[in-house]
C-alpha cells in the first residue's frame, strides 16, 4: 500500500510536530487520522482549527480537514503507516521519561497488523526505538518483529525517523530539510524511507535506529554547546567591560569562526533537555555536554540578578520586561528563560514590573499575586524608565533609539546594537 493514494496514516500526538506532520501528510492525499488524549485537540482539528501557533498551518489544517484526508480522535484505528510523535520529557536528575512513548507502543499493538510500519519520531534516549519493538514483541507474540524472530521476514517493520524542524518554520522545513532514518533491520529503514518520500524533498538517509536517536540528540547537544560558548563570551566581556555582540560580530569575520548568539538561556523542549539524554546515557563521558547545560542554565540565573541590580538602582521606576517566548517571534513559552526572569523581577518588584509580549493575551498563572501587568509595547515605552530586553521578537527590534535612549536599558539579546553602554552596566557588574 506504500506510496499509493489510500494509504492510511495515524499520528500519535498532535502537537508541535505531530499535527503539522499530520496535515502535510495529508496533503499528499493519504488518509490521515490524528491521536490525542485531549479532547479539546481533537476537536479543535476536527473543526477545521489549530491550537498552536505556526507559520501557515491553519490554512493547510483547514483544507485538509474540509477535504476530508484529516480527522482526529482519542481512539487509535487500524492503519498502514503509525507515526509516534509524542512527547518525551526528563524527570527528576534528568532522567528521561519515555513513558508516553511506550504508552503510545502499547495503542498501536492493539491495531497492528502483518504488513504495517511503526515509525517513532519522537527525541529519544538511544535504544527507544529497540525498547518499542520489544513492548510490541510482547503485546503482540502473534507477530513477528524485526531483529527478534528467526526465520523469514519480520510481519512489521519498526523504525526511527527524528523530526528536525525549527519552529515558526515547520511547514518548510518538514519537507525540505534531509531526514535521517534508522531501521531496526535495513529492511524496515528501506520501509519507513519509502513513506518519507511521499512528502520529503530533502535526502532520505537510511541507519540504524541507534545511530538514527543519537545523530538527533547530537545535533541538539551541539547547538547548546556552541550557546553556551557565546553565554560564557558574554560573561567575559562583562567582566572585561567590552561588548560581546561586537566581539562576536568581528570574530565571525574570520572564515572558520561562527560563534552563535549569547541571550538570557536556552529555553524550548529541545535544546534546554535533549542533551541530558546523552549524559544519562553516558554520563561519565559528557563533561562538556553536561557542562554546557549548566553554563546554559547557570547564565539565566546571572541575568535575574544583573536586571536586579539595575532595577534597584531605581527606586520606584517603572520597569517594562519585554518577551517572555523561549524565542523570538512564536507563542511558545515552554521552559522560555524569559519568562524566568520575567516572573523572578515581578516577584521582587511586584506592580512596578510590566510585561510586553506580543504573543500572549494574558499573563501566564505564573505571575499570578506578583502585581505584574500585560501591557503594549506603546504603552511600556511611554511609562517606563528602566527596559529589560529578554526576547528578539521583530516588534522590539523596530524600537528605534529615540524611543530607548532616555531609558536604562539592559538587552540581554543584543537586539539594539546602537544602544549607548551607560553607566548603569558598571553599576550592574559591582552589584551583581
Ligand atoms: N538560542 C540562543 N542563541 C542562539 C540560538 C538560540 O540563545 O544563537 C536560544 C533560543 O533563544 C532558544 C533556544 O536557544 O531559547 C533554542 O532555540 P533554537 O532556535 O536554537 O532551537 P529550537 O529549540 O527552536 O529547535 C531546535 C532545532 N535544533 C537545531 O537547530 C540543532 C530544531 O532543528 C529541532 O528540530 C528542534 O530543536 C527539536 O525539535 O529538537
Amino acid at each position: 500500500m506504500l506510496g499509493g493514494t489510500e494509504l492510511k496514516v495515524c499520528v500519535l500526538g498532535l502537537g508541535y510536530i505531530g499535527l503539522p506532520t499530520a496535515a502535510v501528510i495529508a496533503r499528499t492525499g493519504a488518509q490521515v487520522l490524528g491521536i490525542d488524549v485531549s479532547p479539546h485537540v481533537v476537536e479543535t482539528v476536527n473543526s477545521g482549527r489549530v491550537h498552536i501557533e505556526e507559520v501557515d498551518l491553519d490554512g493547510l489544517v483547514s483544507g485538509v480537514v474540509a477535504r476530508g484526508s484529516l480527522r482526529a480522535s482519542t481512539q487509535i484505528e487500524p492503519a498502514d503507516v503509525f507515526v509516534i510523535a509524542v512527547p518525551t520529557p526528563f524527570g527528576a536528575d534528568h532522567v528521561p521519561d519515555v513513558g508516553y512513548v511506550l504508552k503510545a507502543a502499547t495503542a498501536v499493538a492493539t491495531v497492528l497488523k502483518v504488513g504495517d510500519t511503526v515509525i517513532l519520531e519522537s527525541t529519544s534516549p538511544v535504544g527507544t526505538t529497540e525498547q518499542v519493538r520489544d513492548f510490541i514483541a510482547e503485546l503482540r507474540p502473534d507477530l513477528k518483529v524485526p531483529g527478534r524472530s528467526s526465520g523469514g521476514h519480520a510481519d512489521v517493520a519498526i523504525a526511527y525517523c527524528p523530526e528536525r524542524v525549527l519552529p515558526g518554520r515547520i511547514l518548510v522545513e518538514l519537507i525540505d530539510n534531509d531526514r535521517v532514518i534508522g531501521g531496526i533491520t535495513p529492511r524496515c529503514a528501506r520501509r519507513a524511507l519509502h513513506f518519507y518520500r511521499r512528502f520529503v524533498r530533502g535526502a532520505c538517509v537510511t541507519t540504524t535506529a541507534r545511530a538514527a536517536e543519537m545523530t538527533k540528540l547530537t545535533e541538539n547537544a551541539f547547538r547548546d554547546v556552541n550557546i553556551a560558548f557565546a553565554n560564557e563570551l558574554s560573561r567575559v566581556a562583562e567582566t572585561l567591560g567590552v561588548d560581546v555582540w561586537e566581539v562576536i560580530r568581528l570574530a565571525n569575520r574570520h572564515p572558520r569562526v561562527n560563534i552563535l548568539q549569547p541571550g538570557p538561556g536556552v529555553g524550548g523542549h529541545c535544546i534546554a533537555v535533549d542533551p541530558w539524554f546523552l549524559v544519562h546515557g553516558a554520563p561519565d563521558d559528557t563533561q562538556l555536554i553536561r557542562t554546557a547545560r549548566e553554563v546554559n542554565d547557570a547564565k539565566c540565573d546571572h541575568v535575574i540578578a544583573r536586571a536586579s541590580a539595575l532595577i534597584a538602582a531605581h527606586p520606584g521606576v517603572p520597569v517594562a520586561c519585554l518577551g517572555l517566548a523561549f524565542k523570538a517571534n512564536i507563542d511558545d513559552f515552554r521552559e522560555s528563560p524569559a519568562l524566568k526572569v520575567a516572573v523572578a523581577l515581578a516577584q521582587r518588584f511586584g506592580s512596578r514590573v510590566q510585561i510586553v509580549e506580543p504573543y500572549a493575551d494574558t499573563l501566564p498563572s505564573a505571575f499570578d499575586g506578583t502585581g505584574a501587568t500585560l501591557v503594549d509595547l506603546d504603552d511600556a515605552l511611554e511609562r517606563a524608565g528602566v527596559m529589560i530586553a529578554l526576547v528578539d521578537h521583530d516588534l522590539f527590534r523596530s524600537v528605534p533609539l529615540e524611543e530607548r535612549c532616555d531609558k536604562h536599558v539592559y538587552d540581554t539579546r543584543g537586539i539594539w546594537p546602537d544602544q549607548p553602554a551607560v553607566a548603569d552596566s558598571r553599576a550592574m557588574r559591582l552589584a551583581s
